[in-house]
């Protein structure tokens, strides 16, 4: 076999290039990962995902990533954890990799994704189009929980456009099929977009402090606290509504509301503006030990508060 099998984490990598790691991973540690396919793309892509379990039965936890095509820095920190997971001394890393069975999905939009790479490197939707003249929908305002009850629009041009019913996507639609069929063995729901160093927890339609907002409030305090530790950046944590702002029919809401998902996060990466959608290829390993020192935080945390 001479098929490389290098993948790096000082440029972006296209989605075709991602998905080889994938199949090159579960070729190099057929005993640990397994690909999973959990759908089909409006174009015909696959969703491509992994399978990480170092033993049997372990509680599990799911990493989404690239659901927004043009926030780059995402797909890159899935693979990075990915690759931390399987690579990583740390023992704390260690520990974590090897106590859950790991569900990582590098992209929820693999033809916006492809999009950013071939015409326009802002795409942030899905691609269908929609009448004669917009395409795509926001695939994080179309998931089926309270679904377009605001911070969303009915307007298939609009940038935040709810799709024409809850999961009119078929990305949604295949992936949360895919999410249900494993919801009773995930304790966890991750996801990763950005910019704004945000880490945000349900739910985007009220400012309400609902279910388990204070434990998830005291759980993010702590995983920010440890993320700065290690570059001084610095993040705040909170629900969407208060935190950012009110948006609903996203993934996490979804998996909260439906399955009750104890814990649910979605990061939002560096940076705070200053690169954007943008950030220089040199900030992906930085932002991939910050975001695993985090991660750790939370699961170590939560073991911690219910053991
Ligand atoms: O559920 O994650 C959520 C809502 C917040 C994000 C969203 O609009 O879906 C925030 C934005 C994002 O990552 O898509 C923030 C970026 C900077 C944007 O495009 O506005
Ligand atoms: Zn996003």
């Amino acid at each position: 076999q001479t098929r490389s099998k290098s993948f790096d984490f000082i440029s972006y990598h296209t989605l075709d290039d991602i998905y080889k790691n994938l199949d090159d991973l579960a070729e190099q540690y057929p005993d640990k990962v397994q690909t999973v396919v959990a759908g089909k793309t409006y174009e015909g892509r696959e969703i491509k995902g992994v399978k990480v379990s170092f033993k049997a039965d372990n509680h599990g936890i799911f990493i989404e990533g690239g659901i927004h095509a043009r926030e780059w820095i995402s797909p890159a920190t899935t693979m990075y954890i990915l690759h931390q997971l399987l690579t990583s001394n740390d023992t704390d890393v260690r520990a974590l990799a090897e106590s859950h069975d790991w569900y990582i999905f590098p992209s929820f939009n693999p033809d916006g994704y492809v999009y950013t790479h071939t015409t326009n490197r802002l795409w942030r939707k899905t691609r269908k189009p929609y009448g004669l003249f917009c395409k795509g929908s926001d695939p994080n305002r179309n998931w089926g929980y309270r679904w377009n009850t605001g911070g969303s629009s009915n307007n298939p041009c609009s940038e935040t456009f709810a799709g024409s019913a809850p999961f009119s996507c078929i990305e949604t639609k295949s992936v949360s099929e895919y999410i249900k069929s494993i919801s009773d063995r995930c304790y966890a729901y991750i996801s990763f977009h950005s910019y704004s160093q945000l880490l945000l927890f349900p739910y985007g339609h009220t400012r309400d402090h609902l279910e388990n907002y204070d434990d998830l409030y005291a759980i993010g305090k702590k995983s920010i606290t440890a993320l700065k530790q290690r570059y001084g950046t610095s993040y705040k944590t909170g629900n969407i509504a208060e935190t950012i702002y009110t948006a609903t029919g996203s993934s996490m809401d979804y998996v909260k509301g439906t399955f009750g998902t104890p814990i649910t996060y979605t990061y939002e990466l560096r940076d705070t503006g200053r690169y954007g959608f943008l950030l220089p290829p040199a900030q992906i390993i930085p932002t991939g030990e910050e975001t695993m020192d985090s991660l750790v935080a939370i699961i170590l945390h939560r073991i911690i508060m219910w053991k």
